[in-house]
């Protein structure tokens, strides 16, 4: 899963960033290229099996961060960023801390502004690729008229009119023929969006009063929408520091974990992102897929061979597992359940795939 951190400049995406990767690539005015880095995402289930089987390896999932420059108002900035395009969604940073050292480059704090502000960027941004898709099928359209065309410009116009009216896309309906003829075009406004509300340390203790105090009313609620808050330089310092530490500082200023649980706890939700573990004396190891995704799929993630010569899924329930202290105990106990090719994989069930070559 790859997520891009937008935001308006000096909001803290950076900061962000090396919260969340441990990567640092410096703040406000370092290098202007994308950073890119990743999140180990934490799994207290992970570290369970990795303290029961002891393997070799113990390999989280991970999620790819790209830091991107700020963008400016009606720079068309995010028309030129060809890394935001591939992301599956964007976390946007948006400023709410005061400074006297720290300039805001609208003049002063004003969260739920500053998120229109990047809408508007995106639907800039969105507007141009469908005025050109349009303009390119029209004229391949009187070389040849084909189905497919009609089909896509159909699809594409129903996104412009949306687009001209201000409305984000990941707020209409589509439908899955509509969806897939949209896939390749990488609609900004079409992804996920997760806003990161950077608060001042005075607003640690009330993350949540924090956002409803920010009044992103006409978000709130909308689809493909969710909502987090950091104290990003706040929460870097803390994250550098040992785990016994950590929870003595997140405690005294009132937080309720850490930065790095809370939003990737909020994007996995956002994506509708589960994970489902495999364990061993080789390796322990957790992989994050799509709810709903079926055995035989879920195989694929791992490699394509199992998934080509998949037979059957050996599965627990990690909880079950646990209690009963170990594969042999659930065997004997009947809770490890052969699934077929059909099963719907769930959040934490720990799988041993069967398959051939
Ligand atoms: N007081 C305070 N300062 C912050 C906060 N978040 C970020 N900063 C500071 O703001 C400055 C800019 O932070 P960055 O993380 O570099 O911001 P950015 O959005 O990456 O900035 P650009 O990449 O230049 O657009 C740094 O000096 C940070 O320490 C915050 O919550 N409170
Ligand atoms: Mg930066």
């Amino acid at each position: 899963m790859e997520f891009g951190i937008v935001g308006l400049e000096l909001s803290g995406k950076t900061t962000l960033f090396s919260l969340l990767t441990g990567h640092d690539p410096g703040t406000a005015g370092g290098k202007r290229e994308p950073h890119v880095g990743t999140a180990l995402v934490p799994d207290p289930r992970l570290d369970r099996l990795t303290a029961m089987y002891k393997p070799k390896k113990h390999t989280p999932a991970v999620v790819r961060f790209v830091d991107v420059p700020g963008i400016t108002k009606g720079g068309g900035q995010s028309m030129n960023l060809p890394e935001l395009k591939m992301m599956d969604g964007l976390a946007v940073v948006v400023r709410a801390f005061a400074s006297d050292v720290i300039p805001h480059p609208e003049g002063d704090v004003n969260p739920a502004r500053d998120l229109d502000l990047m809408e508007t960027e995106f639907l800039l941004s969105d507007l141009s690729i469908a005025g050109n898709r349009l303009e390119r099928i029209g004229r391949e359209m009187q070389k040849k008229k084909s189905p497919e065309l009609v089909a896509e410009r159909d699809a594409v116009e129903k996104c412009r009119a949306a687009l001209d009216a201000g409305t984000p896309l990941r707020q209409i309906d589509l439908t899955a023929e509509e969806r897939k003829i949209l896939r390749g075009f990488t609609f900004l406004t079409l992804k996920p969006l997760l806003v990161v509300l950077n608060v001042g340390e005075e607003e640690t203790g009330d993350l949540a009063g924090a956002v409803k105090k920010a009044g992103f009313g006409k978000w709130d609620g909308a689809p493909g929408v969710a909502f987090s808050a950091v104290c990003a330089p706040l929460e870097q310092e803390i994250s550098r520091m040992s785990l016994g530490e950590q929870a003595e500082f997140l405690s005294g200023m009132g937080l309720p974990d850490r930065a790095l649980d809370r939003l990737l706890r909020a994007a996995y939700a956002l994506l509708g992102l589960i994970s489902f573990l495999t364990a061993g004396e080789d390796e322990c190891r957790a992989w994050s897929i799509p709810a709903g995704t079926t055995a035989v799929r879920a195989a694929g993630a791992i490699h394509t061979d199992i998934e080509k010569g998949f037979i059957r899924a050996e599965v627990v329930a990690f909880q079950t597992l646990i209690e009963a202290g170990s594969l042999a105990v659930c065997k004997t106990h009947g809770t490890l359940r052969l699934e077929g090719k059909e099963y719907v994989v769930q959040d934490g069930d720990v799988i041993n795939f069967r398959h051939s070559g």
